[in-house]
């Protein structure tokens, strides 16, 4: 008869998080074998660890949303010059914008370290989701129409490597870091305009925040030349950067003062030629255990 020990328990963990059912949960638990008693109290546990953790964070509001003009762009964490010593690699700085604050770079991984990504995920793709704004589960919608493969953090020494080129890069501790996420976007492909932070005025927020906190940048690392389209666009701010292998996109939303930037609004514009992939880091405020 299986126990309930830390693997089992992470795996519950996680699929309360993606807003999975207690029923669905004590189900997968019995058809491994598990005693029904113990699968039912370990996922009413699992579930009011959860609750307490989304208590405590209403209770501490992750970052506050202003209107635009009221957000104060404080010095953001990326090193200043030209060129940048990021851990292993010198990345080249292409373009700052600093309202809202983005960083271009060019040069942060290799063409292999990019065709590498692209080999290992193929096989692992499936359908992008979003975050439901009420429930907090990742669903399928027509505002993105990528596909997705996500990858623990530091899970092999590949990409421990490559995340503490990203951290240094956006000088922000690898622990803070969520796992790595590459996309593919085919012909017609994109990501609607949206926040990459979880808005606090969202119940479904909670749940997402309990790991790490609010998410505070990103950084878009492009994984191919792109035949046309798949800009990352900022539609209120004005700008738009072209993919372009190798290089890289880091926008900053939460401030020092844990203010949200409504600026940074900004989505992937349709691939018009070719396919479009990309790998993308969010970081968070906290530790993303
Ligand atoms: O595909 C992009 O360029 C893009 C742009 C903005 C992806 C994301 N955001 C994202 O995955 O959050
Ligand atoms: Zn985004």
């Amino acid at each position: 008869m299986p126990v309930v020990n830390d693997a089992v328990q992470t795996w519950l963990n996680s699929h309360v998080e993606r807003g999975f059912s207690p029923a669905a949960l004590v189900d997968a638990m019995v058809g491994a074998g598990f005693e029904s008693e113990l699968a039912q109290a370990t996922v009413n546990a699992s579930f009011d660890a959860a609750d307490a953790a989304r208590a405590a964070l209403v209770a501490a509001p992750c970052g506050f949303e202003v209107a635009a003009g009221e957000y104060r762009y404080d010095p953001a964490p990326v090193a200043a010059g030209n060129v940048i010593r990021a851990y292993d690699r010198d990345v080249k700085v292409l373009m700052r914008c600093e309202r809202p604050q983005i960083v271009a770079f060019a040069d942060v991984m290799s063409d292999e370290e990019c065709d590498e990504m692209i080999e290992r995920s193929r096989p692992l793709l499936k359908r992008s989701t979003t975050v439901n704004p009420e429930n907090g589960s990742n669903d399928v919608i027509a505002n993105r129409t990528s596909e997705g493969a996500w990858y623990h953090r530091g899970a092999d020494p590949f990409l421990d490597r490559l995340e503490k080129r990203f951290a240094s890069l956006m000088n922000w501790p690898v622990d803070n870091g969520e796992g790595l996420q590459v996309l593919r976007y085919g012909v017609g492909a994109e990501y609607r305009a949206h926040f990459d932070y979880f808005p606090p005025s969202q119940t479904g927020s909670g749940v997402h925040m309990a790991r790490g906190g609010q998410r505070v940048a990103t950084l878009v690392l492009y994984l191919n030349d792109v035949a046309a389209g798949g800009e990352t666009f900022f539609p209120d701010a004005g700008v738009s950067v072209a993919p372009k292998r190798g290089g890289a996109i880091y926008f900053r939303y939460m401030n020092g003062a844990r203010q949200l930037d409504p600026l940074s609004l900004h989505g992937g514009a349709p691939v018009l030629e070719g396919e479009k992939w990309i790998m993308t880091k969010w970081v968070r405020e906290g530790v993303f255990a």
